[in-house]
């Protein structure tokens, strides 16, 4: 029989040679980065980038001690534990090879709803220079429409009243950033590593929205003291499925209680604007850049809203995962056509960069068949998603009178999604925060189209621009119409013809 080794740093060197593991002392490893929400992205990214400075460079002052705010986080606060802080990062190859690799840079992990008052005193603590987070599109507390700050969501209220006891990651960094301006250590980093377009400056205007109720006297302090930078975070890292943990099992010889799979590519473009210091990480690979907006715009318009898409119409196709969605020709044909016709125009100046081989890159990455990403992940909280990744391509293009008729598809598409069920029949549930108002508003646009964009939590006021408004209608009537299929082909074809 064979015999399976438990990770742990114990047994590190009982893993087989196959496996790459670290090559550094992590006892001498200090703790710099306090960084919240430890999710499969952030251990496919991050916590990678850091470790692989540690293992190539010797780099050892730039520790991370993750930290889980939710209640949800308890899972994997418990496995690191039992692990040591270690995980398996397997990445898998388009052409079906897989690499394991060992992931040692997460040295220390606070479980918040445990221990609010050791969150607060982490993130105050003298050595931590970086704060980073990945909380999603959703944790950051803004009106999805407006971009303002929710002041009205009953956990930052409760917030407001209880600062030793915080639940929002808002009530966490104005007490930590309070003892630090009271303690005189000076400021730290805020790096907020999340698909939104420019999410250093959304952290900092979400963050002082809160600060100027909570603690008014912080603002100017965290002006002065604190810096924001902006970054493009990129590497497609789906949900873990037992089939990834038996793999290592019988290939690897390892047994990881959750390992992260991700995907060969890996990007980071990042503002250089920190305050109090930063790793190296230029040389594990991350571009450091003066502007990372057209960046993020390229990434968000065309990766993330692609994952939409193949999502929404995947799902409606009664697909299970993106590669399927990718795999289908019409679909990748709409999808080839949205991005050249109606996101490619809105890009800034990308420099170097040619995107014309980004966008093939895309393709190439969606269709990895080795990655089962789940189209219900990338359907996961849309409410958040559509207005960043798909409604700023909109509003661009209405702007500039450019072509709406493959964006006004889509949040058709998305209106269809809501109905819940497949075009076999088969249901689906819509995971959302926001579910409830979807659903419905789903099912009142049968009689009446507009209901759907009228939505204005997330559409705002575009159902009152008739050249979307028109567009909108006609594309969900062909849907409710005609198959998917249908549709794509004289989408496709119209293309074609002009
Ligand atoms: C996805 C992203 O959640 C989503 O909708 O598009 O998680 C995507 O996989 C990552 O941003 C890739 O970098």
């Amino acid at each position: 029989m064979k015999n399976i080794v438990e990770l742990n740093q114990e047994n590190l060197e009982l893993i087989p040679s196959s496996v790459l593991v670290p090559s550094y002392n992590r006892d001498a490893v200090k703790t710099s980065i306090v960084h919240i929400g430890v999710g499969n992205f952030h251990r496919s990214h991050q916590a990678f980038y850091t470790d692989e400075l540690m293992n190539k460079y010797g780099v050892l002052d730039y520790g991370i001690c993750g930290i889980g705010l939710l209640d949800y986080d308890r899972k994997i606060y418990n496995i690191l534990k039992d692990q040591d802080g270690l995980y398996t990062l397997l990445v898998k190859g388009h052409d079906g090879s897989y690499v394991a690799r060992i992931i040692a840079s997460i040295v220390e992990y606070i479980f918040a709803p445990e221990n609010p008052i050791a969150v607060i005193e982490k993130m105050a603590h003298p050595d931590i220079k970086i704060i980073s987070m990945t909380i999603t599109e959703g944790g950051y507390n803004l009106n999805k429409a407006t971009g303002k700050f929710d002041y009205s969501n009953p956990v930052i209220v409760e917030d407001m009243k209880n600062p030793n006891s915080p639940k929002t990651v808002f009530g966490y960094l104005s007490q930590a950033l309070k003892l630090r301006m009271l303690r005189n250590i000076g400021g730290c980093t805020i790096q907020s590593c999340d698909n939104i377009q420019e999410n250093g400056k959304v952290i900092k205007n979400a963050l002082l929205s809160y600060v100027e109720k909570a603690e008014p006297q912080l603002a100017t302090w965290i002006e002065a003291n604190v810096s924001f930078p902006n970054s493009m975070v990129d590497r497609i890292t789906p949900v873990t499925v037992i089939e990834d943990s038996e793999l290592l099992n019988n290939e690897f010889l390892i047994d990881d209680q959750w390992p992260v799979v991700c995907e060969p590519f890996i990007q980071w473009v990042v503002e250089d604007n920190f305050i109090n210091g930063r790793p190296k990480w230029e040389k594990a690979g991350v571009q450091f850049v003066e502007n990372v907006i057209p960046f993020e715009q390229m990434k968000l318009r065309l990766l993330n809203a692609g994952h939409s898409i193949l999502g929404f119409l995947g799902a409606i196709q009664g697909y299970e995962t993106i590669d399927e969605a990718a795999n289908d020709e019409e679909i990748i044909a709409f999808l080839k056509n949205f991005m050249d016709i109606e996101v490619s125009p809105t890009l800034g100046d990308l420099g170097e960069l040619n995107l014309e081989s980004y966008k093939e890159s895309l393709f190439m990455r969606f269709k990895n068949n080795h990655i089962k990403d789940l189209i219900s992940r990338i359907c996961y909280e849309s409410s958040s998603k559509v207005p960043i990744f798909l409604l700023s391509t909109l509003k661009d293009q209405l702007n500039t009178g450019g072509q709406i008729s493959h964006l006004a598809f889509v949040i058709a598409t998305w209106c269809r999604y809501n109905d819940g069920v497949d075009k076999n029949g088969k249901t689906y549930s819509i995971e959302d925060d926001m579910s409830n108002i979807l659903i419905r508003a789903a099912a009142y646009s049968h009689q009446d189209p507009v209901r759907f964009i009228e939505i204005e939590k997330i559409f705002g006021d575009l159902s009152k621009n008739e050249r979307f408004k028109e567009e909108f209608i006609k594309s969900l009537k062909m849907i409710r119409e005609k198959s998917l299929q249908e549709c794509l082909q004289l989408m496709n074809e119209k293309v074609n013809v002009l």
